[in-house]
């Protein structure tokens, strides 16, 4: 691998392929577990010939099916692929091994896969087959790094990462007053968070949140309704009355253990990636107060509750010890986005309201 300074060399196009390979890799979130959700787009002269990523399971690999796609174009081919080519032999072999099979001249990687197996052996192969190899270590190795956390989170801690995403008013109270719906955020914000479900391999609710909304958790969003996570309440109850939508699930996994290390410990032992824990407000405390929650999403609606018994002395977020997103030390507002609100049954509603979505990412990843 060549040593800095290695990246002046790189074009406009060789940072596009990359990013599309990004979006390639993205696809996978939430259906690849154990393995990390990785993506390659194959070019030759310019020309895109194969685009490949993760399959549902976690193989294929996305670089196999990438090759599948370019056929014999490959040999001489330039590829990107976000996540070292692995160098192990799983139910097929060495991807490292398929490239160079293939005659491709070039391979650029986001990321260092950390895999024992790979760990640096993937570029080793490569190179010793005379292939060129760029490693990148700029904005797209973020990127890449923010796609794979899930998998980086499991292969260093051995525990998966979790997202907390809360939903608010605007005086940070998730609970609504008796009588309101309790839909605080309009459709687009809650297509939104069924997006953040599919991307996710387990969503987590404690049993207050069970009890109180009888939720059922899946994503509901038209043709990705076989991407729902896989439910799990922390209860000290070893079952569940039959009363709830989410006792019927085959799947649901009932997490005894009150620890919140212990119980993500339990869920990377069965080689989950990415867990969403979306409520309440209890159980968030616990996880931020023993240091697993790696990425907050904050659902804010337009409206403040009116009630003249509301809002409660103390707001959910103070509930969670958060006295106010902004004056989180531990996390660092990435992005933002903003959707229009459709929600006009409850109180203070105005013109052009819009629902205010903020994301937090650890100002330091755990694993670095
Ligand atoms: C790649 N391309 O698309 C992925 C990779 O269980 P296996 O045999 O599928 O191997 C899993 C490991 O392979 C995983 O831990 C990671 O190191 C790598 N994942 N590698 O070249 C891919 N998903
Ligand atoms: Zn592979």
């Amino acid at each position: 691998m060549t040593d800095k300074p290695p990246l002046t060399h790189l074009t406009k196009s060789d940072r596009d392929f990359m990013s599309l390979a990004l979006h390639l890799g993205r696809r996978g979130l939430g259906r690849v577990a154990p393995n990390p959700a990785v993506g390659c787009v194959i070019t030759q002269q310019g020309k895109i010939i194969g685009r490949g990523w993760t399959q549902p399971g976690g193989r294929p690999h996305a670089e196999t099916e990438a090759l599948s796609q370019a056929g014999p174009e490959a040999e001489g081919a330039k590829v990107y692929v976000t996540l070292e080519p692995c160098a192990h032999q799983g139910k097929t072999g060495p991807c490292a091994e398929a490239l160079i099979k293939a005659g491709v001249s070039e391979v650029h990687i986001a990321l260092k896969d950390p895999d024992v197996r790979v760990a640096g052996r993937g570029i080793e192969m490569l190179e010793a087959a005379g292939v060129g190899v760029t490693l990148y270590d700029d904005d797209i190795n973020i990127l890449a790094t923010e796609l794979n956390t899930g998998f980086l989170t499991l292969q260093h801690l051995k525990r998966p990462m979790v997202t907390l995403k809360i939903a608010t008013d605007q005086n940070g109270m998730m609970r609504t007053p008796p009588g309101h719906s309790r839909q605080l955020t309009g459709t687009y914000a809650q297509r939104r968070m069924h997006l953040m479900r599919a991307e996710h391999d387990v969503i987590l609710v404690g049993r207050g949140t069970l009890e109180a909304d009888n939720p059922s958790l899946n994503c509901r969003l038209p043709g990705l309704e076989s991407q729902s996570p896989v439910p799990a309440i922390a209860t000290s109850q070893t079952t569940v009355l039959d009363d709830y939508v989410l006792s019927g699930h085959p799947d649901l996994m009932l997490l005894n253990d009150k620890s919140p290390q212990n119980m993500l410990e339990a869920l990377g032992q069965k080689g989950f990636t990415r867990v969403l824990l979306e409520g309440g407000p209890r159980l968030a405390e616990a996880f931020l107060h023993d240091n697993c929650v790696d990425e907050i999403v904050h659902f804010q609606s337009p409206y403040a509750f009116e009630d003249t018994s509301w809002p409660p002395e103390q707001s959910d977020l103070q509930l969670m010890g958060i006295e106010n997103m902004s004056s989180q030390t531990k996390y660092s507002l990435s992005r933002v986005e903003i959707w229009p609100t459709d929600i006009a049954n409850t109180v203070a509603v105005k013109e052009d309201a819009k629902d205010n979505v903020f994301f937090y990412s650890r100002v330091k990843p755990h694993f670095e």
